[in-house]
C-alpha cells in the first residue's frame, strides 16, 4: 500500500515526480523513517510546500494512486476519477440513457434495466410507452467488502428517483444487475456490509408511505411506514426487510458482523418542513442482525411482494433507538472498528456511539444513551464525517463551510469530563460541503493521505457558465496536522458521495472475455441460429418478420458491406467485435434509425429496432477507431412494403 513499492508508474514518467512522491510518503510508516533521517522539524516545515509544488498533480502519462467511485446524482451515472489528479476517467451508465454507450438501448443493457422491476413498475411503464425507467439519482457508491476492506469484486449504489439498487461489476466496470425495491420507498442511504464480507447490501427507505401501497390508505400519515432492506450482494435479492419508526436517511455498518446502524431526521412522521423538524431529538436506529436473521428463520414475519418483513418498531427485539440531537445525517464507521459518527445536521455536534456498549442496549435494555461516549460540539452544519486512520476524523459544516478536524480519543476525554479540546484545526471550503471521502477512509486501511470535499455550491470558483453552475469538489491534504486544499474540481450534477480505493485493490480486464455473462443471450441465439458470432452470416436469418443480422468488426471494417431487410421486420443486429488489442472499441449507429451503441474489443453487443423506413440507410462505426475509421460504414437496404 505504500508509494514505494508501485510498480504500476509508467516508465515514462519524470523519475523526480517518483522520488518526490517517495518523499511524501505519507503513509506512518515512510513519514516516521524520513523525519528519522531527515528530521521531524524539516519534514514538518516542508510538506505544505511540496504539496502545494505540485505532489497531487501528476505528470503526462503517470498513473494515480486511487480511484475513486463517484456517484452523480441526478445524472444517474457512475463516475471513475483517478486521484489524486482528479482527471475524471470514466462515466459509467447505471439509471440514465447513455447516447455513447447504447445504455438504455442495446439488449444487454435492456435485461439488466427491465428483469429486476416489479410487476406493478412495468405495468406503469408500459401504459407511458416505456420498458424501463430513464431518470435515476444516484448517491451512494460503495465497494464490496471481505474482512473489513475493499475487495474489489462490485460497486452497490442506490437509485433514490425510483427505488432501486444497482451493481456494477468492478473487472469490466459495466453495471451488471439492477433490483427495484419492494415495500420501501426512494433507497438513501446504503452501505455494505464490512465484515465477514458483502454479504449483506443495507438500503434505507427515506420516504414513509403506506406498506401496501395500493391506494387503499391515502392521506393518513399515521398508518405510513418506513422500511430499512438487507440485499443479498452475491444474488441481488432483497434477503429481509425492517419496519422502522421515524424515517431512514444514512446508514453504515459495523466491523464485526453484528449491526448496522440508520439515522433518521424525520423521527416525527411529519409531512412538512415544520412537522419534521419539530422535535429536539430524532435518533439512531441499530439493527440487530443476528436477532433479524433468527426472526426470519422462525417465521416471525409477513411475506410481501415475496419479501419477509420484520416488525422493528419501537420496543421490537430487533431494534433499538438511540435519540440524537435534531435531525442527524450522515453514518460513519471509523477505521477503529469500535467509533460510528453520527452527524448532527441541524444541531452542531456529531454523536460518537461505541459498538463494544451496543451488546448492553440489546441484552440488559441499558438506556439506549448509554452508547454514546462522545458528542463533540464542531460546528454549524455537520453533515458527513471521514477518517484517516489514525484517530482522528473529518466532519463536513456545511453551513460554516468548513472541514473540521478532530481527534476522536480526545472527543471521549472531553465527553467525560477532561478539559480537552477535541478540534485540531479547520479548513475553509468552497462552498457548503455534503460528502467528504478519504483515501481508503471507510474501511480498516484507512490511510489518512487525501480527503474530498464534495462542495455542493461553486459560486465564483469558475468561469460563469450561466446560471446553472458546477458543483466543487475539492481536494485536501491531510497528511499533515493542518489540511491543505490543493486543488479544484468542477463536476456535473451531482456527486453526492464517493469513494477512494487503492489501485492495488482493482484490476479491470483490458478486453473482454467471449464467454461473458454479459452477451451470453447473444451467443445462445446465434447458437440457435447456427451462427458463429466470431464469423457472423452472410446473409439476414429470418423468423417471420424478426430479423436477426449477425456482423463482426475488425478496424476498419464491418464483415457486412450491406445487407437487406423489409420494411416493418423486427430487425436485431449484432455486432462481435474481433479486435482483442487494448482500447480498441468500435461502435454502430445506424442513422436516422436512433440507434448506436459501443462494441469493446472482443465483446458482444446487439440493439432491435423496426425497420419502419424504406430506403438506403448507412450504419458506421461511431467510435474513432482507425485512420480509416471514417470509412468504416454500410448500407442497410429496406424494401418498402408490398414488394
Ligand atoms: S446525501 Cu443523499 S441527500 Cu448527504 Cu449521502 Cu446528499
Ligand atoms: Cu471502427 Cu471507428
Amino acid at each position: 500500500m505504500s508509494d514505494t513499492s508501485d510498480s504500476r508508474d509508467n516508465p515514462r514518467s519524470n523519475p523526480w515526480a517518483i522520488t518526490r512522491r517517495d518523499l511524501l510518503g505519507a503513509s506512518a510508516g515512510g513519514a516516521l523513517l524520513a523525519s528519522a533521517t531527515a528530521g521531524g522539524s524539516v519534514l514538518t516545515a516542508s510538506r505544505p510546500a511540496q504539496a502545494a509544488s505540485g505532489a497531487f498533480e501528476l505528470e503526462p502519462g503517470e498513473l494515480d494512486e486511487y480511484y475513486g467511485f463517484w456517484s452523480s446524482g441526478q445524472a444517474g451515472e457512475m463516475r471513475i476519477l483517478g486521484i489524486p489528479s482528479m482527471r475524471e476517467l470514466m462515466r459509467v451508465p447505471i439509471f440514465n440513457r447513455c447516447s455513447a454507450t447504447g445504455w438504455g438501448q442495446t439488449n444487454e443493457s435492456l435485461k439488466i434495466l427491465t428483469e429486476g422491476l416489479l410487476p406493478e413498475s412495468k405495468a406503469y411503464l408500459k401504459a407511458q410507452g416505456k420498458v424501463t425507467y430513464d431518470n435515476g439519482d444516484l448517491h451512494h457508491p460503495h465497494m464490496s467488502f471481505t474482512d473489513g476492506t475493499y475487495d474489489g469484486r462490485y460497486i452497490f449504489m442506490n437509485d433514490k428517483a425510483n427505488t432501486r439498487v444497482a451493481r456494477v461489476r468492478c473487472d469490466v466496470m459495466k453495471c451488471d444487475k439492477i433490483i427495484e425495491i419492494p415495500n420501501a420507498k426512494d433507497i438513501h442511504g446504503l452501505r455494505p456490509q464490512k465484515f465477514p464480507r458483502t454479504g449483506y447490501v443495507f438500503a434505507n427507505g427515506e420516504h414513509e408511505a403506506p406498506l401496501i401501497n395500493d391506494g387503499t390508505i391515502l392521506d393518513k400519515p399515521e398508518d405510513y411506514v418506513n422500511i430499512f432492506s438487507a440485499i443479498d450482494g452475491d444474488e441481488m435479492k432483497v434477503a429481509w426487510q425492517v419496519i422502522v419508526s421515524g424515517n431512514l436517511d444514512n446508514c453504515d455498518a459495523d466491523y464485526q458482523g453484528k449491526y448496522a446502524f440508520s439515522t433518521s431526521y424525520n423521527s416525527e412522521m411529519g409531512m412538512n418542513l415544520a412537522e419534521m423538524t419539530a422535535s429536539e431529538t430524532d435518533h439512531v436506529v441499530i439493527f440487530n442482525i443476528k436477532r433479524i436473521e433468527e426472526g426470519v428463520k422462525a417465521g416471525d414475519v409477513q411475506i410481501l411482494h415475496g419479501v419477509p418483513v420484520l416488525d422493528g418498531r419501537k420496543g421490537s427485539k430487533y431494534t433499538r433507538y438511540v435519540p440524537i440531537p435534531n435531525s442527524p445525517h450522515g453514518c460513519n464507521t471509523a477505521p477503529d472498528k469500535r467509533h460510528v459518527v453520527i452527524n448532527g445536521k441541524l444541531s452542531p455536534t456529531v454523536s460518537v456511539i461505541d459498538v463494544t456498549k451496543v451488546d448492553a442496549l440489546f441484552e440488559e435494555d441499558a438506556d439506549p444513551r448509554s452508547c454514546i461516549v462522545a458528542e463533540p460540539q464542531l460546528g454549524l452544519g455537520p453533515l458527513h464525517t471521514a477518517f484517516d486512520g489514525k484517530g482522528n476524523a473529518f466532519t463536513t459544516l456545511f453551513l460554516d463551510s468548513q472541514v473540521v478536524k478532530w481527534n476522536i480519543d480526545k472527543a471521549i476525554q472531553a465527553y467525560a469530563g477532561s478539559d480537552v479540546d477535541p478540534i485540531i484545526s479547520k479548513v475553509d471550503v468552497h462552498y457548503q460541503p455534503g460528502h467528504n471521502s478519504t483515501s481508503m477512509g471507510e474501511t480498516a486501511e484507512a490511510d489518512g493521505k487525501w480527503l474530498i470535499s464534495m462542495n455542493k455550491f461553486s459560486k465564483d470558483r469558475f468561469l460563469n457558465v450561466g446560471p446553472l453552475k458546477p458543483e466543487n469538489e475539492q481536494l485536501i491534504d491531510i497528511s499533515g496536522d493542518e489540511m491543505k486544499v490543493v486543488h479544484d474540481g468542477p463536476t456535473f450534477a451531482e456527486p453526492h458521495d464517493s469513494v477512494l480505493v487503492h489501485r492495488s485493490k482493482v484490476n479491470p480486464e483490458v478486453v473482454w472475455k467471449r464467454d461473458d455473462p454479459m452477451f451470453a443471450d447473444a451467443v445462445r441465439q446465434a447458437a440457435a441460429d447456427g451462427v458463429d458470432l466470431e464469423d457472423g452470416a452472410e446473409e439476414p436469418i429470418r423468423d417471420g418478420n424478426k430479423v436477426r443480422v449477425y456482423m463482426t468488426s475488425v478496424a476498419p471494417v464491418f464483415s457486412l458491406e450491406k445487407f437487406t431487410v423489409k420494411q416493418g421486420d423486427e430487425v436485431t443486429v449484432y455486432v462481435t467485435n474481433l479486435d482483442d488489442i487494448d482500447d480498441l472499441t468500435h461502435g454502430f449507429c445506424l442513422s436516422n434509425f436512433g440507434v448506436a451503441m459501443e462494441v469493446a474489443p472482443q465483446a458482444t453487443a446487439s440493439v432491435t429496432f423496426v425497420a419502419e423506413r424504406p430506403g438506403v440507410h448507412w450504419y458506421y462505426c461511431q467510435w474513432f477507431c482507425h485512420a480509416l475509421h471514417m470509412e468504416m460504414r454500410g448500407r442497410m437496404l429496406v424494401e418498402p412494403r408490398g414488394v
